[in-house]
């Protein structure tokens, strides 16, 4: 079984999320997120607008993901790569080459962002 990982917080979802999560589960048969926790988004200096434990019902809803786990820093990505046997690390390119450092414990790959659309211009659009 070929497992894909990738990390974010998620927060009121849109097409730009579900584009990556079945782009990512493309590449194997299993996919973990990695869901930053609310502690996690404050280092982030990310305000998320639902909290965690709702953000991660609703990831574990979508078809494309088979597990969610908490994110709770920076520095955990080789041990959740070693934990749970992953093959693939996955991210948007807006990511490009932060995490290359990954490439020693597994495929690191970045995929284009889906343009036009985030979760800052959607609460921005509705601010009016
Ligand atoms: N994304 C995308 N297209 C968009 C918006 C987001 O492909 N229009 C992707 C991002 O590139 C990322 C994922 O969706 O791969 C999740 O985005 P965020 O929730 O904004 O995650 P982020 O704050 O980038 O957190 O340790 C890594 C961090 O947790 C990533």
């Amino acid at each position: 079984m070929k497992k894909v990982i990738t990390y974010g917080t998620f927060d009121l979802l849109h097409i730009g999320h579900i584009n990556i999560l079945k782009r990512a589960k493309e590449y194997g048969d299993y996919l973990v997120v990695g869901l930053s926790t609310d502690e996690f988004n404050e280092k982030k200096r990310k305000n998320a607008y639902y909290p965690y434990e709702q953000r991660k019902t609703i990831l574990e809803a979508i078809r494309y993901v088979d597990e969610v786990i908490p994110e709770n820093s920076w520095d955990q990505k080789v041990q959740d790569i070693q934990d749970n046997d992953i093959d693939i690390f996955v991210m948007g390119d807006d990511w490009q080459g932060k995490f290359d450092f990954l490439n020693q414990h597994c495929e690191v790959i970045y995929l284009p962002r889906t343009v036009g659309i985030s979760t800052t211009k959607t609460k921005s659009d509705l601010m009016g």
